[in-house]
């Protein structure tokens, strides 16, 4: 069944590339098909709400079809307002923005605070490095669109932070309701999670360890009623999308499962999970444009839907994406 709706979606992708108006899956008007965005190759979607307008800031994959690695120079953003159709507001950062650092456009995500949008993102940092070399960084804007630029002058975490992992990538910032911000992160089954003072900018505490059953990487925070939902890409390498729950940020979490199983051309499996005009998404990317593959993938929007009990169903992945809201 997977397969089949891969090869159709291969050659309605193949005439999207080609110039054709439609893209993978699109019921004209009413959906936008998955991936998202056909004439590129993006990935680690992070969304965000703002102003009844929904961000989606992602990585950009532009690795050659043979090589293998990631490579990736510069993050993206995407709008909508109806699900269905989308602005590229085009890359809004990129590695040369951190003066410090020597590369390597990894994960991100953006949060708001009082009036101000800080996009925290994985990169290599370009002479600290005591394991992998990989930091976390922040940009600052006034507006979801930017400009953005470095609001440290360096690092937030590094190599050299103590309690850091082997591979610190895959920031997720959550702002709990009474003004608390959490910052996660992780990778290589190792995650971690600090406090941030309110300019957003410091540490506020110690970092401490994110302990969930089979966490790999991708760790994302969101509130649904009174229940905190760890959810990250877990069981190792192929990830599926798991999930963990509390009654803090700070856990402890409770395993609860498997809400996406592995993706088909793409080791990699990174997910944010968001509430937009009384829906919930769960926004994630797969291999499946026609050329795509682990190093080449695509940002997707599906539904997300909970159970009575307030667990998460397991995902329904498809070529429409998902129906227009106005
Ligand atoms: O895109 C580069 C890396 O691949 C991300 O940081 C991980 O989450 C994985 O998706």
């Amino acid at each position: 069944m997977i397969r089949k709706t891969l090869q159709r979606s291969a050659v309605v992708g193949a005439l999207a590339l080609a110039g054709a108006s439609m893209g993978i899956g699109e019921v004209a008007g009413k959906t936008r098909g998955n991936p998202i965005v056909t004439d590129m190759f993006t990935a680690d979607p992070a969304p965000l709400v703002h102003d009844d307008t929904l961000y989606i800031y992602t990585g950009h994959d532009i690795q050659n079809e043979t090589d293998r690695f990631f490579k990736m120079q510069d993050w993206y953003c995407f709008s909508t307002e109806n699900m269905v159709d989308y602005k590229n507001h085009g890359p809004l950062l990129t590695v040369e923005d951190f003066e410090w650092a020597s590369g390597d456009a990894f994960a991100s995500h953006v949060t708001e605070r009082d009036g101000k949008f800080y996009w925290y993102v994985s990169i290599r940092h370009g002479s600290i490095r005591v394991n992998e070399g990989f930091s976390i960084g922040v940009a600052v804007s006034d507006s979801p669109t930017g400009p953005f630029k470095d609001a440290i002058g360096g690092a937030l975490i590094t190599d050299e932070t103590p309690n850091s992992i082997v591979l610190n990538i895959d920031p997720a910032v959550f702002i709990d309701d009474d003004g608390q911000a959490y910052l996660y992160w992780g990778s290589w089954s190792d995650a971690r999670w600090v406090k941030l003072k309110d300019n957003m900018l410091e540490l506020d505490g110690e970092v401490q360890n994110l302990d969930a059953k089979n966490i790999f990487e991708a760790p994302w925070v969101h509130k649904y009623k009174d229940t905190y939902y760890l959810s990250y890409a877990g069981s190792g390498y192929p990830s599926k999308i798991e999930y963990s729950t509390s009654d803090s940020p700070m856990g402890p979490w409770e395993y609860k499962g498997v809400i996406n199983g592995l993706m088909p051309r793409s080791e990699t499996n990174h997910q944010a999970i968001i509430e937009f005009k009384g829906n919930w998404y769960f926004v994630y990317h797969s291999s499946a444009l026609p050329t795509g593959g682990v190093y080449r993938r695509s940002v997707c929007v599906d539904k997300l839907e909970y159970n009575e009990d307030g667990t998460i169903k397991p995902i329904i992945r498809t070529t429409t994406s998902v129906p227009r809201v106005d």
